[in-house]
């Protein structure tokens, strides 16, 4: 087994690569970029290595991070997902230095980059691939003839595209020639390579995936399948496992066929075929040879640890469970959080966390690398936590999600909760009817104009309260004011929103005052207070307290990561339990600090304008 593993990326997966590595007694070396150094994955490896250069490129410089390998002494990297995940030089590299990359092998990897070599390995494996060519074309006359072959309409696809780019879908031959040199233009531009090839295009596909886990022995198994149909501009939002509504009889031509394809390619470690499903028919699409955003679903219905069993067969142990072994059981979804505002075509809102609750709830995991006070980055993906629920069927699994989703409180920034709480609660996907093109051409105006009508009421009624937002965001309490309610921001923007509990003959009413600013009016005729729009709500005594407390051991430590403004006392100074001796900041509130017993200042560690981490040791009181 080795020693230790360097993961090659930041965020949640960071965080789950390490906790795969914690119970297998792996050693773990984090590396971060210069605003990554309060990351979560930072804090959690065993060691902690710098990477030099920009922020948004720094995870993608394979040579310098191969490099922090060997100073470290790592014997094994785990590239996440993204990144350098499927870069096939950058596993080779890694071979060459002794340096075991989690993945299949970079043959493998180069391979099903190409999405003509993947259609022939499948197609000559016997996996139904969409009908279509297996060879590179070049001419408007060569696809004319394709097109009509197989019927308008037609998608031509850049070969070593993904993720919809370098796709054109083609309607009537007029458009040919403008589609096929769209095509060659963004596969050259993005990948490198211009060649493309045509395939029959399907209207209203599902994307069914199925997970595989494959050893270095050559044993394959399979995990069930995936549903990622809810994606918009090609970025999954929610994924359920196993799908709604699959024949029995589908499901198991199309896991057959998963393995089937894996075996015929060689393949190790875990990874992913994708396949479109049409009425009863699949189809192969491609192969995905990194971990997924989504595996943690397939890891609910099978009970399979998947990133632990993927450092197990990348440290050449065979599987230890075979096909029968694995029994799915119950229906599980997740749902991805962003940090994205649903009514302003899910435009990113990075920022700080001001508040970040999640949802303590039987059968919910929440996979994220973000806690109280930490700011999301402009530099990354949006992807704030994946909320994972299961149930006994798909009906529980959504009830648990619903209530989940309501009391995951996040305060700072705007997020896809509003979103997911009204799909949730669709018709059409309580039905189970979801295709790829369901979130853009069919739910989001459901949505926006629900936004809208809902806004037009607050507007109406002349104010809010929390109570007012419906299925925007409301938490489940209706004590919280949360920017997540961001129906209003649509045409009203909430200005401040303060709670206060009120004490009347021992019960306790909750009471959100929000103060709301109509930006078609100029500002000062509205607000008397001046107070900004993203400024958070005043601290309370809760807050301050947990911002800095005091052991009662005369070790005095931060609880926060934050900034040291003021130190009181002097080194040699006699204290009182109670006093204050330092005033410190954290998620820009300031707090004090007070000694935890009566005694001298024996030390003090820090100097006042330092940042200190959570759990820093500030100052000791002795005798
Ligand atoms: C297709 C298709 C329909 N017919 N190919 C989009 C990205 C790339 N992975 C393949 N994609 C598609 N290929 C044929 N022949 C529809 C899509 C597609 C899609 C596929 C999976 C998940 C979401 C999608 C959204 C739009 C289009």
């Amino acid at each position: 087994m080795f020693k230790k593993v360097l993961i090659a990326n930041r965020g949640e997966i960071a965080v789950r690569v390490i906790q795969a590595c914690r119970e297998l007694g792996l050693e773990t070396v984090a590396i971060f970029s210069e605003p990554d150094k309060d990351g979560k994955h930072v804090k959690m490896a065993t060691e902690q290595w710098r990477l030099e250069g920009q922020p948004a490129k720094v995870y993608l410089d394979g040579s310098q991070i191969l490099d922090i390998a060997k100073r470290a002494g790592a014997d094994a990297i785990h590239p996440g997902y993204g990144f350098l995940a499927e870069n096939a030089d950058f596993a080779r590299q890694c071979g060459e230095a002794g340096v075991k990359f989690i993945g299949p092998n970079p043959e493998v990897i180069h391979k099903m980059g190409s999405k003509i070599e993947s259609r022939r390995v499948m197609e000559k494996a016997g996996v139904p691939v969409v009908p279509g060519t297996t060879d590179p074309v070049t001419t408007v006359e060569e696809v004319r003839t394709l097109g009509k072959k197989y019927g308008y309409p037609i998608a031509i696809k850049a070969s070593a595209g993904g993720g919809g780019r370098g796709l054109r879908v083609v309607r009537k031959e007029e458009d040919v020639e403008q589609a096929l040199s769209g095509a060659q233009r963004e596969g050259a531009s993005y990948f490198g390579s211009d060649e493309v090839y045509v395939e029959k295009y399907l209207d209203h596909p599902r994307h069914i995936e199925v997970q595989i886990i494959a050893d270095e022995h050559g044993k394959i198994v399979h995990l069930y399948e995936r549903d990622c149909s809810s994606q918009r501009r090609h970025q999954k939002l929610l994924e359920e496992a196993p799908a709604a509504k699959l024949d029995k009889d589908l499901r198991a031509r199309l896991t057959a066929a998963a393995v089937k394809g894996a075996q015929a390619l060689g393949y190790s470690s875990a990874g992913t075929v994708e396949c479109m499903v049409s009425g009863n028919e699949f189809y192969f699409l491609e192969v995905n040879t990194r971990i997924q955003v989504e595996h943690p679903i397939s890891e609910m219905i099978t009970g399979i640890d998947i990133v632990k069993e993927q450092l197990l067969v990348a440290a050449g142990k065979k599987l230890s469970f075979s096909q029968a072994d694995i029994e799915p059981r119950g229906h599980a979804i997740e749902c991805r959080i962003n940090a994205e505002d649903p009514l302003k075509n899910f435009m990113p809102s990075p920022g700080m966390l001001t508040r970040f609750e999640l949802p303590h709830h039987p059968w919910v995991r929440v996979d994220t690398a973000c806690y109280p006070g930490y700011t999301i980055l402009p530099f990354y993906d949006s992807l704030l936590a994946k909320l994972v629920v299961w149930g006994k069927n798909r009906e529980e699994a959504i009830q648990r999600t619903r209530v989940a989703l309501k009391h995951f409180i996040i305060e700072g920034v705007a997020t896809t909760i509003p979103f997911h709480i009204a799909m949730l609660d669709d018709a059409a996907f309580l039905a189970g009817d979801v295709f790829t093109t369901y979130v853009e051409q069919d739910f989001m105006k459901r949505f926006s104009a629900s936004a809208a009508e809902k806004n037009q009421a607050i507007k109406a009624a002349g104010a809010t309260a929390t109570g007012a937002a419906g299925a925007t965001g409301k938490n489940g309490n209706g004590l919280h004011g949360t920017k997540a309610e961001s129906a209003e921001t649509a045409i009203i923007e909430r200005a401040d929103t303060r709670s206060f509990e009120v004490d009347v003959n021992q019960k306790i009413f909750k009471v959100a005052v929000t103060e709301m600013i109509d930006p078609s009016k100029p500002r000062t005729q509205q607000s008397q207070t001046g107070r900004s729009a993203t400024k958070a709500a005043a601290p309370t005594k809760e807050r301050a307290a947990k911002a800095a407390s005091a052991a009662g051991t005369g070790k005095v430590q931060s609880t926060m990561h934050g900034l040291v403004k003021e130190i009181m006392v002097k080194e040699g100074a006699a204290v009182k339990s109670g006093e204050k001796i330092m005033i410190f900041e954290a998620m820009k509130m300031e707090s004090d600090i007070l000694a935890d017993r009566d005694g001298v200042v024996k030390e003090i560690k820090v100097k006042s304008g330092q940042t200190v981490d959570a759990h820093s040791l500030l100052l000791v009181i002795g005798d």
